[in-house]
């Protein structure tokens, strides 16, 4: 079935956001006493804020109430808030830009696909918001990722079914979930992490919408 939407993740896909989560979540897990490494951090890209909590606080091996766990949600999200407060087209990832304007020109329809209840303000700092057709967020969801349920809603808000669209995502789980719901999948980082994924590539940049798309239809994936 050829490719009429694409559904990008937004924090590590579009922009350069992922790394603000993991310095918020790293500063929470200091302060609770235990250190947070960049690849532990792999586990809770593209989880809900609430499921990543309850990751950390099982590696530092805590047990909180549900008091202390909102709390503790809520500490870190105003770190990131804080982190995030400044952005501008700079956060941009390499190559997205451009490929999100083509994707337009060429008549493709665009949605956001992401875990993060913060993706308006980074939409409209960014200007990104202009170029979606409709946003399904950590606001729309009941279910984290690895469930397809965000892809769905946003598959659904461009008209399209799931063997329509393309899933652009930067984390495992994110990969996961599009597998599961029948999309079309690209990872944008690691082979190694994402090797569920029809195709991975470092980054967006320097990819034209011809040769991205190509890579569905030579293979008919
Ligand atoms: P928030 P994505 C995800 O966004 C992040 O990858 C993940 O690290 C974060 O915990 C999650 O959003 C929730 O974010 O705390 O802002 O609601 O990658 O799905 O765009
Ligand atoms: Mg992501």
């Amino acid at each position: 079935m050829d490719i009429k939407g694409v559904i990008f993740d937004l924090d590590g896909v579009l922009v350069d956001t992922a790394r603000f989560h993991y310095l918020a979540w790293r500063k929470l897990a200091n302060q609770l006493g235990f250190d947070f490494s960049e690849i532990e951090n792999e586990a809770l890209k593209g989880v809900s804020r609430k499921a990543s909590l309850e990751y950390l606080l099982k590696l530092g091996g805590l047990e909180k109430n549900d008091e202390e766990k909102s709390e503790l949600a809520s500490l870190k999200n105003d770190w990131y808030i804080s982190l995030i407060s400044n952005l501008d087209e700079s956060v941009l990832l390499p190559g997205v830009m451009p490929l999100i304007k083509a994707l337009k020109e060429e008549g493709f329809a665009l949605a956001l696909g992401s875990a993060s209840k913060n993706a308006m303000p980074v939409l409209e700092s960014t200007g990104l918001i202009h170029y979606l057709d409709y946003i399904a967020d950590g606001n729309s969801t009941e279910k984290s990722k690895p469930d397809p349920e965000v892809f769905y809603i946003a598959a659904r808000g461009i008209g399209l079914s799931p063997g329509e669209c393309l899933v652009v995502e930067d984390s495992e789980k994110g990969i996961a979930a599009a597998v599961e719901g029948g999309f079309h999948s690209l990872g944008i980082g690691d082979q190694e992490v994402l090797g569920e994924a029809d195709f991975v590539l470092a980054s967006l940049e320097n990819i034209t919408v011809s040769e991205l798309m190509e890579k569905f239809t030579v293979n008919n994936i």
